[in-house]
């Protein structure tokens, strides 16, 4: 009997070694594959879910090209927007202002003024009228290849004025102030900003660092990644020579006209205390304007720059 149950298990062994391990082998290749086709299936569905609805928009933006400025606002500035539109349009902003200034009520800060200046704007003095696409390399903080074209700082005129003691300016651009952050060759664009330097001695080339300029009047909008935007109209005034971008006398702050233009517009107007540029802005004064423009990305401070050359005007009241 013994020897008959060992003939047996012999048996057994040898037809398995023989004939079964394919077939058990095939049973475990095929788990194996469902158990990793699974996982798989798994990882996409918690890509789906968890990923952030931003990096989705971001993405969209970039592959297709749609325009964040006229495109799907972003969710952060959607639901700032609807506060504000509502107060525009109770204060009755009309004519030259349009239904896209309501982007505006995403800026945060002090330094804006909702109410329409549409009579003053009217009447503001044409200053200069510039080329457009006339960009230009700084010679620092560039990409490689040179600037990039950003039409939102391409200046196309100027016109200013002064009324009640306040010097007002008005810019007008070939491209729209973005409402939002965009992308743009890769880049996220963090600012947005447009200079005028102020030669009110008559020489434009006295000063070290600002090239003949007493004051510098500054309007920089800034998109930060979590969506928020700043809006800082300000200036430095009375250079007291040295080279140094601090060597002013005074600063203080301006407002934006945000009833007349701004975000998701291609002109803004800003205005100062003539008081705080006690030199400059008399009516019948001799000026020389040197006004430049540029938009910092994450990657480079001038991603987009623009310079131009001195221009005259004689101080106007309106
Ligand atoms: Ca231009
Ligand atoms: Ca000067």
């Amino acid at each position: 009997m013994l020897e008959y149950l060992r003939s047996q298990k012999e048996e057994f062994l040898s037809n398995f070694r023989q004939n079964k391990r394919p077939y058990y082998l095939l049973i475990v290749f095929f788990t194996a594959a469902i158990a990793g086709t699974l996982i798989i299936i798994f990882q996409v569905w918690a890509i789906q879910v968890f990923t952030p609805p931003n990096f989705h928009l971001e993405k969209k933006s970039a592959d297709f090209g749609i325009d964040p400025a006229t495109g799907s606002p972003s969710k952060a500035t959607s639901g700032k927007k609807s506060n504000k539109s509502s107060t525009d349009t109770a204060n009755g902003t009309s004519g030259s202002s349009t239904p896209s200034s309501s982007c505006n009520s995403a800026i945060k800060g002090t330094s804006t003024s909702s109410t329409p200046i549409d009579e003053i704007e009217n009447s503001l003095a044409l200053v200069v009228t510039d080329a457009e696409g006339n960009y230009s390399n700084p010679g620092s903080e560039q990409p490689p290849g040179g600037v990039y074209p950003f039409p939102a700082i391409d200046f196309q005129q100027i016109y200013m004025g002064t009324r009640d003691g306040r010097i007002y300016i008005k810019f007008t651009l070939f491209g729209t102030i973005p409402c939002q952050q965009e992308t743009s060759e890769g880049n996220r664009i963090m600012s947005v900003t447009s200079n005028l330097g102020i030669d009110n001695d008559g020489d434009t080339g006295d000063g070290d660092g600002w090239l003949g300029s007493e004051d510098h009047l500054q309007l920089n909008f800034k998109y930060e990644d979590n969506g928020d935007i700043w809006a800082a109209p300000w200036y430095r005034a009375n250079y007291l020579g040295g080279g140094g971008e601090g060597d002013f006398e005074t600063t203080g702050n301006g407002l934006l006209h945000t009833g007349n233009g701004g975000l998701g517009e291609n002109r803004f107007i800003i205005s100062y205390a003539a008081n705080g540029l006690p030199n400059s802005f008399t009516p019948g004064k001799n000026l020389n304007f040197n006004f430049w423009s540029e938009a910092g990305s994450n990657l480079y401070s001038h991603f987009s720059y623009s310079h131009n050359k001195w221009i005259p005007w004689t101080v106007l009241g309106i």
